[in-house]
């Protein structure tokens, strides 16, 4: 099991400065030999050695510094203990059985001894507040600090709790089975990561509007993010279709539920929060206005402009801005995160120009459809920001009124034509979604296009670039439910969270080299953590519906 050679100390030594001192960063698993190591996504820095290390079964935690402490760690652990040790772990019954066979059946003391026995686990801050830009770098490394020392360490340090989950997801990417020795090694030992994220926002929406996600399976695709270090959920929560929330000011608005059991309530939308923030991942809402929002009238048919013409919402009326004020209320208790999406897209105001109380509205004021449209986003963006959050808008809102738009504002790009480039000469932060790349509804996009576009594709200068604020793939529900939903987001919501973590230069060049032996192996992991993931190259097990 131990076939490692004992270490040159001063070598060790020297490995470690050496890294702490330059910028090494061969290419994963190209430039060693012996047994592969696959990282999906690629850190942003980072240097190996020739060695293979037995990890203990039994492998305690070390918890240090004022984060350390923290239950979201401790649980952590504990999670990708059970996801490393899956196999071969110490906790089933099949090692002890095994431990005995080995043992010529006697009871006796368990003799196996292994290289790594322990995580230490430094988080300088005690905070858990998860927030947009959080610090979640971290450095991992597994070796030999001292030279004379013949015990090995694994480290995992990190400024916030955040960071550490960053790095346990590393350390868990490097912890194999191996079934020679029926045990779990590292290889290609000793490690040295530092790594970071290129982009703050790393995104992932679904839509649970056109059809209904039950709170299991979307803890399931938070946890699957994880996997991929994605840290923003997206939660297109209502559209036309449904609205399945609990909103406890206006209790009738879930009137517009497919049936009574395809809901959410406070409680639930409460758990998936604290679920996805024990994973480092935030929770952006989004309450679509004033398009796709026909289901709130099933509740309160005031709402639309008349029961004949349903959307957009009627812009007439205090009613609908009180509404939104008081949902946005109830929604501020429960989605701490800083960003709030409040759609805007896909407008068609020919209802406002049809209905006569609206007409005669607009006639009034001397306004026009799009003034009206203006009118009703400012409307929404300055309740949401008097909540204390910053607005999101789909790219429509700056594309019909680019100087109206508060200068908080983040536009979210999604058509073809990518509308980072010119928001961001304008001052507005950015998301880039475009939907020839990101959209995860379209089946026929492989994987190879989603890896290659770049959120900052088109912008030159530095400081406009900072503008982007990441990107985000979108899983649309028209077409996918539970029984397929995963399935559909991986392996190429994986392609677009290397994008939005890894260094640009890394992942660039010949990427069927550099990344597709290292994506089949992620869809793999995927797989083995019981997430159903598709094969990478499907483009003929799924057609797009015609
Ligand atoms: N729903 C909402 C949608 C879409 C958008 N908004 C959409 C439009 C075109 C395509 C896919 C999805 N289904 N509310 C656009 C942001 Cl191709």
């Amino acid at each position: 099991m131990k076939n490692h050679d004992a270490p040159n100390p001063p070598l060790a030594i020297l490995l470690f400065t050496l890294f702490t001192l330059l910028p090494l960063n061969p290419a994963a698993g190209a430039s060693h030999a012996g047994p592969l190591t696959y990282l999906w996504p690629l850190p942003a820095d980072f240097n190996s050695g020739e060695q293979t290390l037995s990890v203990d079964p039994d492998l305690a935690l070390v918890a240090d510094g004022n984060g350390g402490k923290s239950a979201i760690i401790k649980d952590a652990f504990d999670r990708y203990k059970g996801i490393i040790f899956k196999r071969g772990g110490s906790g089933g019954r099949r090692s002890l059985a095994l431990e005995r066979f080995a043992a010529g059946g006697r009871k006796g003391k368990r003799s196996a001894s292994y290289d790594v026995a322990g995580l230490k686990i430094v988080v300088h801050s005690g905070s858990e507040d998860l927030a947009l830009g959080v610090d979640e770098s971290y450095k991992l490394f597994i070796g030999k600090s001292d030279g004379q020392s013949i015990v090995w360490e694994a480290t995992i340090e990190a400024n916030t709790i955040y960071g550490a989950l960053r790095g346990l997801e590393t350390f868990s990417q490097l912890c194999v089975f191996d079934y020679g020795t029926k045990s779990v090694q590292i290889h290609k030992a000793p490690w040295f990561i530092q790594d970071k994220p290129r982009f703050n926002y790393r995104g992932m929406m679904i839509d649970t509007s056109r059809h209904y996600l039950p709170i299991e399976v979307i803890k399931q695709i938070i946890e699957s993010m994880s996997y991929a270090k994605f840290n923003v959920l997206h939660w297109h929560i209502i559209d036309e279709q449904s609205f399945p929330l609990e909103v406890p000011s206006y209790p009738k608005l879930w009137k517009g539920s497919y049936s009574n059991w395809e809901r959410y309530t406070v409680e639930d939308a409460y758990e998936i929060v604290n679920f996805a923030k024990s994973r480092g991942i935030n929770v952006m809402a989004e309450v679509d206005v004033p398009g796709h929002a026909e289901s709130w009238g099933v509740g309160y048919p005031d709402l639309w402009p008349s029961s004949s013409c349903r959307e957009p919402l009627d812009v007439t009326k205090n009613f609908t801005f009180d509404l939104i004020s008081g949902m946005l209320s109830d929604m501020r208790k429960i989605f701490p995160f800083g960003l709030f999406h409040l759609g805007g897209d896909e407008v068609n105001t020919d209802c406002w120009s049809s209905t006569p109380h609206v007409k005669k509205w607009l006639a009034d004021r001397n306004m026009t459809t799009k003034g009206a449209y203006e009118y009703f986003v400012l409307k929404a963006q300055e309740i949401a920001i008097s909540k204390g959050w910053i607005p999101v808008n789909w790219e429509e809102t700056f594309n019909a009124f680019p100087s109206a738009l508060n200068p908080k504002t983040i536009v979210h790009n999604w058509l073809g034509g990518g509308v980072c480039p010119a928001a961001v000469a304008k001052g507005f932060r950015c998301i880039f979604s475009n939907q020839g790349f990101w959209y995860l509804d379209h089946l026929d996009v492989p994987w190879e296009d989603v890896y290659t576009a770049d959120p900052v594709e088109g912008i030159h200068d530095a400081s406009k670039q900072k503008l982007v604020i990441g990107g985000e793939v979108c899983m649309w529900g028209e077409t996918a439910d539970t029984s397929d939903v995963l399935q559909t987001i991986w392996p190429r919501a994986a392609a677009a969270a290397e994008r939005l973590w890894s260094k640009k230069e890394d992942i660039s060049g010949n990427i069927t080299l550099t990344a597709l032996p290292r994506l089949h192996y992620f869809r793999c992991l995927l797989n083995r953590r019981g997430v159903a993931a598709a094969p990478v190259n499907n483009k003929y097990a799924r057609q797009p519906p015609t």
